[in-house]
């Protein structure tokens, strides 16, 4: 149905890279021609040739043509950079849409099937529609192979679209400085065939927490927090980050604030899980209120209790 020039990364390279191509080569070409202008001035105007200067009252065929040349060449630059630029507004009818959701500081992407990664997975040669959501701030996703880049912006619906045309990795990153660990909001694009994808999209056992015997419960635990980013806000070793740290936490006591409320909580499945969910119903006491967002959509019950086998392993 669609062929995007497999030369390319996407169907947007070719118009972008030639905008930036004819402005680059207006550029270099003035750079040369009126350092050489100037050049020849200097030598053929030189003091002892001319010891007196003349004045030039005003000369009208100059004005028009230094008028002229330069709207034309810089109409000729917004012809090619609008050109390139107006077919990125137009997601077509069809497409796949997949869910590109950014927090403070990570990516995921959720599928029309439910799957959610932290990578994002696409089939080569078929329109893609990201739409963008954006939970707490400003972000921007920028995938500089596609040539595309969108501001993601809370509470506005807006979308992104490209066909990729070459298979492999590329990367993915927020370019809008979006707080203390915006330099870690950084992944990847995955194109592969149709077949491969259509046989990952619909393997859905990556997704659920396998028990396997392999893993321990805890390690398991660590792998959820890595693939939802909470270790951007918590550390493992004591260190207060933007949220208390996981260590030495679990079985004790919590000062947390309930409403106006102080009361004093035990950390324990219960307290953890609400934490999760509902992270501004206890606010732990030392530490701001909405800066962690619930984790409803993007953790499993499952998920919390090995975390939670995670949180006791950490006191052994
Ligand atoms: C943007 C930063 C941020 C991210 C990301 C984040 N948290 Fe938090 N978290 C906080 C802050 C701030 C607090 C303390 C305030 C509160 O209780 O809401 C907190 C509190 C908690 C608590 C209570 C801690 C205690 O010691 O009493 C738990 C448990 C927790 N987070 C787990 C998680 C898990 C699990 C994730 C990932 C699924 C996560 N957090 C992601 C910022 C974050
Ligand atoms: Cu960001």
């Amino acid at each position: 149905m669609y062929t995007a020039d497999p030369q390319y990364a996407s169907n947007f390279v070719a118009g972008v890279d030639l905008a930036f191509m004819v402005i680059l080569g207006i550029s270099i070409f003035f750079l040369i021609a009126l350092t050489i202008v100037m050049l020849v001035f200097i030598y053929k105007y030189r003091r002892d040739r001319h010891p007196e200067a003349i004045q030039n009252e005003g000369n009208n065929k100059l004005e028009v043509i230094w008028t002229a040349i330069p709207l034309v060449l810089v109409l000729v630059m917004f012809y090619f950079g609008w050109m390139g630029w107006k077919p990125m507004t137009n997601p077509p009818e069809e497409a796949m849409h997949v869910k590109a959701i950014a927090r403070m500081w990570n990516f995921s992407f959720q599928y029309e099937n439910g799957k959610i990664t932290d990578t994002l997975y696409v089939p080569i040669n078929e329109p893609v529609i990201l739409d963008l959501v954006a939970l707490d701030v400003l972000h921007s996703l920028y995938i500089p192979a596609f040539r595309v880049k969108e501001d993601m912006v809370p509470g506005q619906e807006k979308v992104m679209w490209f066909i990729p045309g070459t298979e492999g990795e590329f990367d993915l990153f927020c370019t809008e400085y979006c707080g203390l660990e915006h330099s870690y909001m950084f992944t990847g694009v995955k194109v592969m065939p149709r077949d491969e994808f259509d046989a990952w999209i619909t393997d859905t056992t990556a997704a659920a927490p396998v028990v396997d015997t392999e893993t321990s419960l805890a390690d398991q635990g660590w792998e959820v927090l890595r693939r939802n980013g909470c270790n951007a806000c918590h550390s493992v070793d004591g260190t207060k980050l933007i949220g208390p740290s996981y260590l030495g936490g679990w079985g004790t006591m919590r000062s947390v604030v309930t409403g106006r409320e102080e009361r004093e909580v035990v950390v324990d499945a219960e307290y953890v899980r609400r934490s999760i969910y509902e992270p501004n119903a206890d606010v732990v006491e030392g530490f701001n209120k909405g800066l962690m967002l619930s984790y409803k959509d993007m953790c499993s019950e499952e998920e919390i209790v090995l975390i939670i086998e995670y949180l006791k392993a950490l006191n052994e």
